[in-house]
């Protein structure tokens, strides 16, 4: 869950509870009651000099129009449309809470950065980017809420972090007082494509994803990583892929009878205790390299399949790992496979 206001923390963990947490990063619970201390990356109203954006119907930067701080926040708050130009906040951060928004590019070709800042919030009920029409972005950290779609292009690495981003209104006494604080955890989301350029994407630990739609997590570029630190809830389809390695450190499912895609260029890695899942789905792994297997689970089936293909043997997380996909199952993955790329497809059927 976000901070209830800019920077506020929950009282602090203890030690245990602190280890809990970290060893269960697919969780927001630590404690009967209680919740994970997760502590949002924060810019607080006040530090450095921000630009507040109201409008009660739309909001429309023309073309070649530039909004921009000098790592202060920029935060549009608009009951309808923001169509977006450019917003460059440097070393600051952006906010938008907005019916939708709309990248004001519509060359079919558009590659034009929108947003520029060390963090980036969304919030609001609406569409955030479309898919002909991706928002642009060259920022550090993402979060998103509110459960609209979300098309978002982003130039190089990228951290789906914990953040609260706030401003200062201007008065009519011209005293600046902070405005609301725009709080989002990791990602929750309607369809949901998020891809970077060239760098690695992350999902840091207590920034959840969880969407209602199809969803794309994608690491393209040289060496590009995906790494998945909280866990990835897919209402869907569910495709994660990188260019590099895929490192997953919580748990995955599509939770609506979605397939899985777990790909990459390099390794596959679940760590041992994750679990890939679906309902009733597909699960598909493809590692250019070794896919170390921790446990895929297809839940409710009467029959199932799972396909996976390594170009080096298959291992399980650990060499002693007892996590392999459980015989109650209604399928496994397939156990091992020979040095040299291969493809297998296996199919059971349950009693
Ligand atoms: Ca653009
Ligand atoms: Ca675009
Ligand atoms: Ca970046």
């Amino acid at each position: 869950m976000p901070p209830a206001t800019c920077c506020s923390k929950p009282a602090a963990p203890t030690s245990r509870s602190a280890r809990w947490c970290r060893a269960r990063t697919a969780t927001s619970r630590w404690w009967p009651g209680r919740t994970c201390c997760w502590a949002p990356t924060c810019w607080p109203g006040g530090e450095g000099a921000s630009i507040a954006l109201f409008a009660g119907r739309d909001l429309t930067q023309d073309e070649g129009t530039v909004v921009s701080t000098a790592g202060g926040v920029i935060a549009p708050d608009v009951a309808g449309v923001a169509t977006l130009e450019s917003l460059m906040a440097g070393t600051g951060a952006v906010s938008i809470t907005a019916g939708s928004v709309v990248d004001g590019d519509t060359d079919p070709d558009d590659a034009e950065v929108d947003i520029e800042a060390a963090a980036l919030v969304l919030g609001g009920a609406g569409s955030m980017g479309a898919a002909d029409n991706a928002l642009e972005t060259t920022v550090d950290e993402l979060a998103v809420s509110g459960g609209g779609d979300l098309f978002l292009t982003e130039t190089d690495a990228l951290d789906v972090a914990t953040l609260s981003v706030q401003a200062q209104r201007v008065g009519a006494d011209a005293a600046a007082e902070d405005a609301d604080a725009l709080n989002a955890a990791g990602l929750a989301t309607g369809a949901t494509v998020v891809r970077t350029l060239d760098g690695t994407l992350t999902v840091l630990a207590g920034a959840e994803v969880t969407t209602t739609g199809n969803t794309l997590l994608q690491a393209a570029g040289e060496e590009a990583d995906l790494v998945l630190l909280a866990a990835i809830n897919g209402g869907a389809d569910l495709s994660l892929v990188a260019a590099g390695d895929l490192s997953q450190d919580a748990d995955v499912a599509s939770t609506a009878g979605g397939s899985v895609v777990l790909a990459a260029g390099d390794d596959v890695t679940q760590a041992q205790g994750t679990t890939a899942s679906t309902l009733d789905g597909i699960l598909a792994v493809q590692a250019g390299g070794t896919f170390t297997l921790s446990s895929l689970r297809r839940a409710q089936a009467p029959c199932a399949s799972t396909a996976v293909r390594s170009s080096t043997p298959m291992r399980p997380a650990t060499p002693t790992s007892t996590s392999r996909p459980e015989p109650s199952s209604s399928w496994s993955a397939v156990p091992s496979a020979p040095p040299a790329m291969r493809w297998r497809r296996r199919s059971t059927r349950s009693p």
